[in-house]
């Protein structure tokens, strides 16, 4: 047999070609019936979820809208919130989360990330907070550097993902240079937008405002503490993020 393979290389790989083309056609009756539709249905499927980053600015309520988000479709795990800004400094993901809606549904890899902001805010103002909320010198280095990290991470991950939520806090004045600049690269990198102004349940809330100044993207106004408006929220995820 070797000595066939070795003498007659040619129309030996023919043979072997055409044997593992049929191979899979002799698999298929011994397979059970479930598995043999996953296997086809996975054959046809290019792309399974759709990648969906939560953005934003430092303590808008990110985290807070990925819990309830697992809250309401996954039903156990949590990710930890603080009113202490850059709580989050790691790419924090779960993968295929069911979002249900009016009969539709969408099954997306759900990202939480690290809060974005420039260069010259981190080391002033939340530098600063890091000091006020009772962290040593070397803590808030520590937390400095890591936020750094993080938004380096969080952005690199915009060519990977195909829509986005940016969640602002309503009561912070929305005309400002990170949601510029945020907005900016992820209409650079082709990455669908929603825009929850979130934190309505405050007083000093202005969704209008926010409202307003996003005026090209869909904007819906929620709660995350209250809950208030996360059906609505759902229902412009699915039908608004159909890939890129
Ligand atoms: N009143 C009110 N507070 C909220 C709401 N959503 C979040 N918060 C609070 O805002 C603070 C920040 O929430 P997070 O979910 O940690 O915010 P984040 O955007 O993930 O923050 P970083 O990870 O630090 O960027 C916490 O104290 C939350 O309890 C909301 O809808 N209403
Ligand atoms: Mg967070």
């Amino acid at each position: 047999m070797l000595l066939n393979i070795l003498t007659r290389p040619q129309q030996n790989l023919k043979h072997i070609l055409i044997q593992s083309f049929y191979l899979p056609c002799f698999l298929i009756p011994t397979m059970p019936y479930r598995r043999l539709l996953r296997w086809i249905t996975g054959l046809f499927r290019l792309k399974k979820s759709i990648k969906i980053g939560i953005y934003g600015p430092p303590n808008s309520g990110k985290t807070s809208l990925a819990n309830r988000i697992i809250a309401d479709f996954v039903g156990s795990g949590e990710w930890k919130v603080s009113p202490i800004p850059h709580e989050t400094r790691r790419v924090q993901s779960m993968r295929e989360v069911v979002l249900r809606s009016g009969g539709k549904t969408l099954t997306i890899d759900l990202f939480d990330m690290p809060g974005i902001t420039t260069r010259d805010e981190l080391h002033s103002d939340y530098f600063d907070e890091f000091i006020l909320s009772g962290m040593n010198e070397d803590e808030a280095k520590k937390r400095l550097d890591e936020a750094t990290e993080g938004i380096k991470e969080a952005v690199s991950h915009m060519r990977r993902i195909d829509g986005a939520v940016v969640v602002l806090d309503s009561t912070k004045n929305p005309y400002n240079r990170v949601n510029a600049l945020l907005l900016g690269v992820l209409r650079a990198n082709n990455v669908k937008v929603i825009v929850a102004a979130n934190k309505i349940d405050l007083s000093e809330a202005d969704a209008g405002k926010v409202r307003r100044a996003l005026h090209k993207y869909p904007v819906v106004e929620i709660s995350c503490t209250d809950g208030t408006n996360m059906e609505k929220l759902y229902e412009s995820i699915i039908e608004h993020m159909h890939g890129k």
